[in-house]
């Protein structure tokens, strides 16, 4: 185990290193974080939340950076982890992750029915209801994070978020969508 995940770290601090002397790459950012354009929340009878999260720089995800979703669940920004109950992970790989607040810390939670991908450009989640304890009114945080592997559960590298300060406050049943800059995203070129 300690073998492969030593040539992981190889082969990706070996990726990285290759796309940092690339002059070729016709993104040619290879530090930024996905710079989200605009997010938006819906909900469907059936009680599955769907999160749409655009991007202006990637048409698909490159390799360690990801999309975070925060939910305040109570609309408290004294509870929780800096306020948030609840957390959806969009990684790299496609896969989700998903984290409650217990208290005392986030924890992991099976991403049950949850679902996601993207493509074009746009990330698109959903998310059922009963995952967020079917709170009807609930405040949310889009945030594209570039990472690098440190060795040690990964470090930022550069992130852009929508709304640029506090949360996008949702009621069901309305439509939340709102826009954040093109360009704004952190990270060098
Ligand atoms: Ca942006
Ligand atoms: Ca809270």
């Amino acid at each position: 185990m300690l073998l492969l995940a030593s040539m992981l770290v190889a082969l990706v601090l070996a990726a990285l290193a290759f796309a940092g002397s690339s002059f070729t790459d016709p993104i040619g950012d290879n530090n930024s974080a996905p710079d989200v354009t605009a997010l938006s929340l819906s909900e469907s009878t059936d009680g599955i939340l769907t999160i749409a999260v655009t991007v202006s720089n990637y048409q698909t995800l490159p390799l360690s950076s990801w999309v975070n979703v925060w939910f305040d669940l109570d609309l408290n920004r004294r509870t929780g982890d800096d306020g948030d109950e609840a957390l959806v992970r969009f990684m790299d790989n496609g896969g989700i992750l998903f984290f409650c607040w217990a208290g005392s810390e986030l924890v992991r939670r099976p991403a049950t029915g949850m679902a996601g991908s993207f493509t074009a450009g746009t990330l698109t989640l959903t998310v059922p209801k009963a995952a967020l304890d079917n709170v009807p009114t609930f405040a949310v945080l889009g945030v594209g994070v570039r990472g690098q592997d440190d060795g040690d559960g990964g470090e930022l590298v550069a992130i852009d978020l929508a709304p640029n300060s506090g949360r996008a406050r949702y009621a069901a049943p309305e439509l939340l969508s709102i826009t954040d800059p093109v360009g704004d995203q952190g990270g060098g070129t």
